[in-house]
């Protein structure tokens, strides 16, 4: 017994007293994800403009990861890549268009799937996958949905909230640069993408708001349940912010002076012959549709931008004091990331659908109540697709054996520096294939570039020396072993970047 007790306590000082799979009380998740979120655009990743106080105090109590990067270019890749911890190729699922339903191969297991399997309530606040009817089956496992559409059949609990309708005030002008509208633009236009500025709602009209207060609800309801064969909870929570359009309740949409942001990095010219020249010349599919922006549109753009993201902030700053107040930030896993990052102009590009940093590169910050690297942050390149294997990790979660990723539990844990994955693997539909090292950003135009004609076939930044991707080296001789080493990388794939002792 006293050797037990001796050996138990070896293992709770040596694994740091976090988690553990089998022997400890599983964690409860809170999954957050963001849409649309450039990787800079907290205060706590270095933005010196935009004001995140709650999401900095998350990531100062928990771990930034500087180089994150999604798999998938838009919302229904990207989502269906982490939520399986599978990348595009295996989904099948590469762009908004697709239903996940006849793509997905049989026999995959995500998210809402192993921890429910794992003994979790699983709780779905506002958008999961791209649509519920792109992943009817899939979004039927969860045992709570709110603020998102629920499947035909599903048979789970009413909301816990209700709110009154929320009519917005027209009134407030959200600028819109949609042409040949009708005579009824300028009310519709607030719904439209390519609009920015004010919503012409109050903050708790806003869906987003909304979706925060349901989630408080949850969080309150779950502390005070005392059923002895209380399951831990996975909730994933959903803003609709900062996507496009970029429109907030007057206090945000009016917060940050245009006058005040500086003009997009990285000019239209470091494009010269890329596939994605008619997209920054004649507008792109999101904002800006019609031609591109004006330098004062482009400032005034990023303010609402910068707006729609401290709106989100206060939303999620509502969660995070019910999770202390409660206690149950001592048992809960946070995560939060942007579903994939966006281009705020740099390249004359707005949205996302590039092979350029703008795309892939996204927020990820997660805190393991007593994780040793709780309050650093690191360069060390993880990928979304790693998220489902590192639940698996802490949760105990059974591994489906289709898992693509591998768990970065040992970056948020470790004493010493340990080698990492050499690189993360990024897809486009419509352009191909890059890959992104601490180093470089390698990038191969695919079939489906569309509009590749007889400009380049590839790309190569030094993003060390260049983060903005304004030089590309790609017909640069100096470069040509490098171009080669990342070539052979991008085509032998990821596996063979993973980790020593991984993989085989
Ligand atoms: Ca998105």
């Amino acid at each position: 017994m006293r050797k037990t007790i001796l050996l138990l306590a070896l293992w709770f000082v040596f694994s740091g007293g976090v988690f553990a799979a089998e022997t400890e009380k599983k964690p409860n998740v809170l999954f957050i994800i963001l849409e649309d979120t450039h990787w800079n655009v907290f205060g706590s990743y270095g933005n010196p403009i935009c004001q995140t106080p709650n999401i900095d105090k998350l990531a100062q109590s928990g771990v930034l990861f500087e180089r994150a990067y999604c798999q998938g270019s838009a919302c229904n890749a990207t989502r269906a890549s982490f939520i399986n911890g599978l990348r595009p190729a295996t989904t099948r699922v590469w762009h908004n268009g697709q239903r996940i339903r006849d793509v997905l191969p049989e026999g995959i297991r995500g998210m809402p799937e192993l921890f429910k399997e794992a003994g979790y309530t699983t709780i779905d606040i506002g958008k999961f996958y791209h649509t519920t009817d792109f992943a009817p089956k899939q979004t039927a496992v969860f045992d709570v949905i709110e603020h998102q559409s629920r499947p035909e059949g599903w048979q789970g609990p009413p909301p816990l909230l209700t709110f009154p309708p929320a009519q917005p005030d027209w009134n407030k002008k959200a600028k819109s640069r949609k042409k040949g509208e009708p005579q009824n633009a300028q009310a519709r236009s607030h719904w439209y993408s390519d609009s920015y500025g004010d919503s012409g709602l109050e903050p708790e009209q806003e869906g987003d708001r909304r979706a925060a207060r349901v989630a408080v609800a949850h969080l309150e309801k779950f502390a005070v349940e005392k059923t002895p064969d209380k399951k831990p909870f996975f909730l994933a929570l959903s803003q609709g912010k900062p996507h496009t359009p970029y429109i907030s309740p007057t206090k945000f949409a009016t917060l940050y002076d245009p006058e005040t942001i500086p003009a997009p990095p990285a000019p239209f010219e470091t494009l010269k012959d890329f596939p994605y020249v008619v997209r920054a010349t004649v507008g792109g599919p999101d904002i800006f549709t019609q031609s591109p922006s004006t330098p004062q549109e482009a400032r005034e753009a990023i303010a609402a931008y910068y707006g729609c993201v401290t709106f989100v902030d206060e939303n999620l700053g509502l969660v995070f004091d019910a999770l202390e107040k409660t206690g149950l930030d001592k048992e809960t896993i946070v995560v939060l990331i942007g579903d994939h990052g966006v281009h705020l102009g740099d390249h004359n590009i707005w949205s996302k659908y590039t092979l350029l940093e703008g795309t892939h590169h996204a927020p990820l910050i997660v805190r393991v109540p007593g994780a040793k690297e709780n309050g650093k942050r690191t360069k060390e390149l993880v990928e979304f697709v790693d998220l489902l294997p590192t639940f698996v990790d802490y949760c105990g979660l059974k591994d489906p054996g289709h898992l693509e990723g591998i768990s970065f539990r040992p970056l948020l844990e470790k004493d010493v520096a340990i080698p990492w994955k050499k690189a993360a693997f990024l897809t486009d539909h419509d352009f191909g294939h890059a890959v992104r090292t601490p180093k470089y950003r390698y990038a191969e135009f695919g079939e489906n570039a569309r509009w590749v004609a007889d400009g380049l076939k590839a790309a190569l930044y030094d993003v060390e020396k260049d983060p903005e991707e304004v030089v590309n080296l790609i017909n640069d001789p100096a470069y040509d072993t490098v171009k080669k080493e990342l070539a052979d990388l991008l085509h032998k794939g990821w596996k063979d970047a993973l980790p020593p002792g991984y993989g085989e």
